[in-house]
């Protein structure tokens, strides 16, 4: 059974009611030390999502304002072996060494935080897999991509590891475009109109279901990222995030979309401009002539969740 057969109908969907919405209502209010309130609600073990391997991948280009806010609520999470990979593209308002002095701040008991210094802005993608590939090194059992500019809530991934425990799917997607999903009260209409035109296309010209096709905002188990072989993959800009879920999709993975609300970047300025958007729309012909050959991977059906780990076992980071 494929995770994405159950999100035909949004009211069949078994994550997105009742259980996984009492979870995200009770997540701001998380502190260090309680118990996981994803997998309360979800019914998970806790002490083993404590422990998961979870490396969080961010890539950073002039987050100088927002990466020392975001790598405190990051590390403040109950999540004892959350690593955090930064992905800095040289960038002029000193986000690199910005970074390496908080990653000097974080080592100093064991390696949470490293950084990946790239010689110049090289993309959002290429920036993404550079970062996969380090968490994947590094033994990271759950890889978590997302921004740096708080659009996306630190406190989901308690969220997303719960279900990926409680359901063993291979990607969590943070969604705006499923039920209970939100955009920024201060979208106007053009933007939302053009956002959800633009996933719209996509998922008809690439014939697939998963609603929000850019969302930028995902939990991965390794296993997926490894099946996606990432040297094949070499969108920049919004057509990243597009090829991924694409992919994931055609391999076959158990994908399942998570409501999120999304919020506008609160400082700085977002460095997507209007020619990445339109390279999008022709892009994604591209994406389906460079997969064509691509085929599933036969995914195991879900039955049953993984079986329980020992939380005494040392973790799998190296
Ligand atoms: N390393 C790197 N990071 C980037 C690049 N472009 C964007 N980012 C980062 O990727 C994330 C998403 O970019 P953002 O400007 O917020 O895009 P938006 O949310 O679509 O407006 C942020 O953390 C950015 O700092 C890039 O060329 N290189
Ligand atoms: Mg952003």
């Amino acid at each position: 059974m494929n995770g994405l057969a159950d999100r035909r109908e949004p009211q069949a969907q078994p994550l997105q009611s009742a259980s996984a919405t009492a979870a995200l209502q009770d997540v701001p209010h998380t502190e260090a030390g309680k118990d996981l309130p994803g997998a309360r609600a979800l019914d998970v073990n806790t002490s083993n999502m404590r422990a998961a391997a979870l490396a969080v991948v961010m890539p950073t280009y002039n987050e100088a304002d927002n990466l020392a806010e975001m790598v405190d609520t990051l590390f403040s999470l109950p999540l004892t072996n959350l690593r955090l990979v930064i992905v800095d593209d040289d960038s002029p308002d000193g986000t690199g060494a910005l970074a390496d002095k908080l990653a000097q701040r974080y080592n100093q008991v064991q390696t949470r935080m490293s950084v990946i210094h790239r010689p110049q802005k090289g993309g959002l993608g290429t920036a993404y897999v550079a970062g996969f590939q380090r968490a994947l090194s590094d033994g990271a059992e759950y890889i978590v991509q997302m921004d740096a500019d708080f659009s996306h809530s630190p406190t989901y991934i308690l969220q997303m590891l719960g279900v990926v425990f409680a359901t063993d799917m291979d990607v969590v997607i943070g969604s705006r475009y499923v039920p209970g999903g939100t955009l920024d009260e201060n979208w106007n209409w053009w933007r939302s109109l053009l956002s959800k035109w633009a996933n719209m296309y996509c998922r008809t010209v690439l014939k697939i279901r998963v609603r929000d096709m850019t969302a930028g905002f995902k939990l991965w188990q390794r296993s997926a990222l490894q099946d996606i072989k990432l040297y094949t993959v070499r969108s920049n800009g919004y057509i990243f995030q597009v090829e991924m879920a694409y992919l994931s999709e055609k391999l076959g993975f158990h994908i399942i979309e998570l409501p999120i609300h999304f919020e506008d970047r609160r400082v700085g300025q977002s460095k997507m401009n209007v020619s990445v958007k339109v390279e999008s729309v022709w892009r994604v012909w591209e994406l389906l002539w460079r997969h064509r050959k691509r085929v599933s991977c036969a995914r195991e059906p879900l039955t049953q969740p993984r079986p329980v780990i020992d939380s005494s076992r040392p973790a799998p980071h190296r």
